[in-house]
């Protein structure tokens, strides 16, 4: 007999050196003599993939088997943060490399500066993408992440005399190893072009659609493995490229170069960029035009997938469910009503039928600039016929409205999928509370609000649409992989590491919150993760920070609603207490700063520059700087927050109550151990309701005391006037101190605060500032301070993404499981 060919790479140390030593040879062609860093970096990253590619296999053969119920979750962005120490540890090989790498005279963190974090996405929604996805595959659930690989992810963030500056992100210039082309299942995607009625219907509801101008979707795909399990699901990735006819030949032939290329240059735009904006007015058509080529590609192979299996239309939404990461894509239940009406002749209603059952709709944001809108008239000629869809869906829902509530135009008028005006646009979050069958807000209290404020008459309608889903952060990137000392030491704690899949045993630690040997223990981790991001920040800022100061972090995009303003004015007035009296002692303290501002968004811009600005002023002063330094390490991503999260101690949750949907960087932090100073925003009502209010710090107006406060006729002037320490706040700021005496510079901040301060982040200065004394007193009591730390990790245990996913699993998706075996 022939012998079979080798099915797997083997699971033991002499086969994964033996392919280390083959991938250097054959793969990139060098040897151990020659080999570079990056030579090295690649070959172990392609031969830790190989591991999770035996998995893949797995997968999909046990998925095939079982032919079961799959998640499609279609996204905009995935910050997945960076992959080889992720997939040694999931691997479990990481025990090996170290002896391996030591062989060859390298360090596997020589090794990891090589490692590009793919940067898919904004802030927050990106990075739960990846955390869900991260969590469905650790709980078997099957399941697919659509995304668009962009050419450029998000922008790196540079500082040039304190100022943003903006360069591209070429994140694949290197080649990116974790990445598999799928050329054989790419798609074509249309745009423009006209429509003409179906002869065969006489409603009018079927028509025909002849695209102006096509382009193909490529995909690739990345594998997220699950923890402690075999499952390793797919996240596609598609990137446009041009027709095979859009080369124009003859154009070059007479020597325009240029011209010969422009289709190509067309059709490639579509995946160049991912837009670096956190919910203000984004770059119109090419963004539509980015949804909807997600969302054709996606539909698309989400329909072929089921077709490898099932035949008839009946069961798709039984096989079927799609989750909408916001409004992003929701041009996809236009698009699959297209594809059942128009392509497969399906009638319309048994079409919407089986749309309304494939989507659920997940909401991220209370802002009314947040939701989108699109301009009928941009719709009408990039997509002609999902426009006269989008109207045909309205038009039998608000039959559906007038019956509800006869006689009652204004209601229709406010639930109306257009928005009526001297420019009629599409409301995108009606368009999906419309197609979906569950509709999820993020936190409690944001899916209260939604069902009260902003979709207030859907859940009147339909009550039973709403669901509350409170997001998660996966242990294992940001406990596990983030902070391995406080691992170490919790395992050592409870015994074994089941808490990275059952986060809920972390309660196991709170009756040791009292023991002196184990609170030590909690102490010498974090100072040494403290010394570890001291090392690192002077490295890149040059500013020395002590690694006894408390360790106060605001981390998170650049927003007014989230209010760095606020801790800006803290620390100016730490400094004019300093300054006014030198003598006295102080805490000391080091506010470490992260985060984007998009590039449009020039009053955000403007407070980064002030923010370096008062650094430069504090850290040089030599008193002040005694006690107070100020940092602000460039380009925040997922990596950095891998590095600062465990070193915190004190953690900013500041937005104005009702603003922020969640956060995700606040259970982060409380996981590592900080203490929160928060509002009752967002997560940071379920996080305190959970750590206990002797073990949060909270101060600021509730949601209804600011929504009284606004509707009274709020005048931050009033505030600014009653307010000694305020006053000399803003007052230093429009002085020039931190311009040089300039007093122009920062003027438009001081302006913004005085004139309509939007979040009323004066009306909450003096609870907040009053709250960072009661901060520092408790820092003077270290025994209470880590007994509070340790009670905030201890009871976290809730906001592990694995019970979100179980929560969506059973309120929203139906779907169980699949088991996949051993090798
Ligand atoms: C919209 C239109 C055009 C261009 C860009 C956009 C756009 C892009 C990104 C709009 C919004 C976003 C991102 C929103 C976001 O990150 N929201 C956050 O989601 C987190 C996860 O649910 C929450 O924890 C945060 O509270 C919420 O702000």
């Amino acid at each position: 007999a022939r012998p079979r060919p080798r099915r797997t790479v083997g699971d033991s140390l002499e086969e994964f050196e033996r392919d280390l030593i083959s991938n250097l040879y054959y793969q990139r062609g060098t040897t151990i003599e020659s080999a570079s860093g990056p030579d090295g970096y690649h070959t172990l990253a392609v031969t830790v993939r190989d591991r999770l590619v035996d998995r893949y296999a797995r997968t999909a053969a046990a998925h095939y088997a079982a032919n079961p119920r799959f998640v499609y979750y279609l996204s905009a962005e995935y910050l997945l943060g960076r992959q080889l120490r992720q997939n040694l540890l999931y691997t479990d090989t990481e025990r090996w490399v170290r002896p391996i790498a030591e062989d060859l005279g390298v360090s596997p963190e020589a090794l990891e500066v090589y490692d590009v974090e793919p940067g898919l996405g904004n802030g927050g929604l990106g990075r739960l993408a990846a955390c869900l996805m991260d969590s469905m595959a650790t709980l078997d659930i099957p399941a697919v992440g659509y995304g668009i690989r962009y050419e450029f992810g998000i922008f790196k963030q540079t500082f040039r005399d304190g100022k943003q500056v903006e360069r591209p992100d070429d994140w694949t210039f290197y080649g990116n190893p974790w990445e598999f082309p799928a050329p054989d299942d790419r798609q074509l995607v249309g745009f423009y072009g006209t429509t003409v009625a179906d002869p065969k219907d006489p409603e009018n509801l079927r028509r025909k659609w002849t695209p102006g101008e096509t382009v193909r979707g490529e995909p690739s795909h990345m594998l997220v493995p699950g923890y402690g399990t075999q499952t390793v699901n797919i996240i596609r990735l598609w990137q446009a490229r041009a027709s095979r006819e859009s080369f124009d030949l003859a154009r070059f032939g007479v020597g325009q170069y240029v011209e010969a290329v422009d289709d190509i240059v067309r059709a490639e735009n579509i995946s160049k960029v991912l837009y670096p904006d956190d919910s203000t007015e984004p770059g119109r058509e090419l963004r539509l035009k980015q949804q909807y080529f997600l969302v054709a590609c996606s539909l698309r192979d989400i329909i072929r997938r089921y077709r490898l299996r099932n035949s008839g239309w009946e069961g798709f939404a039984d096989k079927v469910v799609i989750q909408l990461n916001d409004t992003h894509p929701v041009m996809a239940v236009t698009e699959l009503m297209r594809l059942l009406v128009d392509e497969h002749g399906l009638g319309w209603d048994e079409a919407w039928g089986i749309t309304r059952r494939t989507f659920n709709y997940t909401c991220h944001t209370l802002l009314p600039e947040a939701l989108e809108t699109w301009p009928v008239q941009l719709l009408e000629r990039l997509l002609p016929r999902h426009m006269e869809i989008v109207y045909a869906i309205n038009h039998f829902f608000l039959e559906e409205v007038r019956q509800a509530y006869p006689g009652d135009e204004d209601v229709v008028r406010r639930m109306s999928i257009i928005q009526e005006g001297d420019e009629r646009r599409v409301r995108m979050a009606h368009l999906a509370v419309v197609g979906s069958t569950a509709v999820n807000g993020v936190a409690e209290l944001h899916t209260k609000l939604l069902a009260g404020t902003t979709l207030h008459d859907f859940a009147q309608l339909w009550p039973e649409r709403f669901h509350n889903v409170t997001n998660g952060v996966t242990p294992r990137r940001f406990l596990r992989m983030a902070n391995p000392a406080l691992s170490e030491l919790i395992t050592e704690m409870l015994g074994d590491e089941g808490w990275l899949t059952d986060l809920e045993r972390l309660h196991g630690l709170g009756p040791h919150a009292d023991d002196p040997a184990f609170r030590a223990a909690w102490r010498d981790v974090k100072r040494h993760n403290k010394a570890g991001l001291a090392a690192a920040v002077e490295r890149s800022t040059g500013v020395l920070i002590d690694p006894d100061a408390l360790c106060d972090v605001m981390i998170k995009r650049f927003h007014e609603y989230k209010r760095q303003q606020l801790k800006l004015l803290h620390v100016i007035t730490m400094m004019n207490r300093i300054r006014a009296d030198p003598q006295a002692t102080y805490v000391p303290r080091t506010v470490l700063f992260g985060g984007k501002a998009a590039p449009g968004y020039h009053a955000m811009k403007l407070l980064i520059e002030l923010v370096n600005a008062v650094a430069g002023v504090v850290n040089t002063d030599p008193v002040v700087s005694r006690y107070l330094r100020v940092v602000f390490p460039a380009d925040y991503n997922v990596t950095k927050a891998q590095f600062i999260i465990p070193a915190a101690d004190l953690s900013e949750q500041i937005s104005l109550a009702g603003k922020e949907a969640s956060g995700t960087g606040n259970m982060k932090l409380a996981l590592n151990g900080a203490l929160t100073i928060g509002t009752l925003d967002g997560a940071n009502i379920e996080i305190r309701d959970r750590v206990g209010a002797d073990n949060f710090f909270l101060f600021g107006m509730d949601t209804p005391a600011a929504t009284a406060l606004r509707r009274s006729g709020y005048s931050p002037r009033s505030f600014y006037e009653a307010d000694f320490e305020l006053r000399l706040a803003v007052d230093t700021i429009a002085s020039g101190t931190f311009a040089k005496g300039d007093r122009d510079v920062f003027a438009p901040v001081v302006d913004a605060m005085l004139g309509r301060d939007e979040y009323m982040a004066l009306a909450d200065y003096r609870s907040y500032v009053d709250c960072q004394d009661t901060v520092a007193e408790a820092w003077t009591d270290p025994d209470r301070w880590t007994r509070m730390s340790i009670l905030n990790t201890a009871r976290c245990g809730f906001f592990s993404s694995d019970r979100t996913v179980r929560e969506y699993c059973e309120q929203i998706w139906k779907v169980d499981p699949v088991r996949v075996g051993e090798a």
